[in-house]
């Protein structure tokens, strides 16, 4: 059974990324009504409000990093906010902000895990690898670098959140949707070993393998992290993204992917990232990403048993 003793937790930060706005994600996400859009499955919600942090100033990269201290202030306060809503038996909803706030929420989601003996697994829903170093990045935006950070590869400030170094195995993510990935990152993602299911294996095998493939092993000792890139998404149905990349997955593509992640019943944890609503019309990325949670908390399970027992009969 799904947890639906639910937190959500406004990361109200752009300063991973290098253009501003994500900042305004979590309140489009309360805008397009995601609060009523879990509680409509008996779900308890509660919406513990913004975390604070520092503003974005707006500076270049200083060795090979944008904003260093102020993501590790956010992702420092986040952590701890996410571990402690994990603690509380709660199933932590980010509402993001830049995906640089992956560090402080999977490093909790990593922590809690050992804490309770669970197998953690990571679904990376992104038209990017996010696994760029100081020395790989083109940009210096961190909001490119949390996958690698996790690893145990970037600056302490970021590996050491939450103690244990690193937070995440390469083994214990899976990445869908790939399109974009720089030079050297490539290079670092075949090294570390990171399994990843990109546009083209998605054209040739079909969304339905893809899932079937990533959630393999995934059992009830899985606690089944899902991180959102909203830029995983076609850009046509989903405009309000920073860094859009053509050729992503359809409406109903996605939502395949969250259906079959709520058939597995062991979705725990959520970070929906990279919202711009200063890039977005008239807020239909927010309600994608809304109708799309609607999908991870079971909205057509009912259909699904009913179209099974149909067939039985
Ligand atoms: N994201 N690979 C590019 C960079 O600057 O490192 C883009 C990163 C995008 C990050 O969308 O979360
Ligand atoms: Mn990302
Ligand atoms: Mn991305
Ligand atoms: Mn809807």
């Amino acid at each position: 059974m799904m947890n639906l003793n639910v937190s959500l937790i406004g990361v109200p930060t752009d300063v991973g990324a290098g253009t501003r706005g994500a900042s305004m994600g979590p309140e489009a996400l309360r805008v397009a009504g995601i609060e009523t859009a879990i509680a409509a499955f008996g779900a308890d919600v509660r919406d513990c409000g913004n975390l604070a942090g520092p503003a974005n100033p707006d500076l270049p990269a200083v060795n090979g990093f944008r904003h260093l201290h102020e993501v590790a202030a956010w992702n420092t306060t986040l952590h701890n906010a996410v571990y402690a809503e994990l603690s509380a038996g709660r199933l932590p909803v980010m509402l993001g902000g830049d995906h640089c706030l992956a560090i402080g929420s999977i490093s909790a989601v990593a922590r809690h895990c050992r804490s309770v003996g669970k197998k953690l697994r990571v679904l990376w829903f992104d038209a990017h690898a996010d696994l760029n170093t100081a020395t790989l990045t083109p940009s210096g935006n961190i909001h490119g670098m949390p996958v690698a950070c996790l690893c145990g590869h970037g600056p302490e400030v970021l590996t050491h959140i939450g103690g244990h170094i690193p937070a995440m195995l390469p083994s214990e993510i899976r990445q869908i949707g790939i399109r974009s990935v720089d030079e050297g990152e490539k290079r670092f993602l075949c090294e570390l070993g990171v399994e990843v299911f990109d546009m083209r294996y998605i054209d040739e095998v079909g969304m339905r393998a893809v899932m079937e493939e990533a959630l393999v092993g995934v059992d009830e000792h899985t606690h089944l992290h899902v991180s959102l890139d909203v830029d995983f998404l076609d850009p046509t149905i989903a405009p309000g993204v920073g860094t859009t990349v053509r050729g992503g997955p359809t409406y109903r593509e996605a939502e395949l992917c969250m259906e079959m992640i709520a058939d597995t019943e062991q979705f725990a944890s959520l970070d929906i990232v990279e919202l711009n609503p200063a890039l977005d019309n008239r807020n239909m990325t927010a309600e994608l990403a809304v109708d799309l949670v609607e999908s991870l908390f079971g909205k057509s399970t009912l259909m699904r048993m009913y179209r099974q027992t149909r067939r039985q009969r």
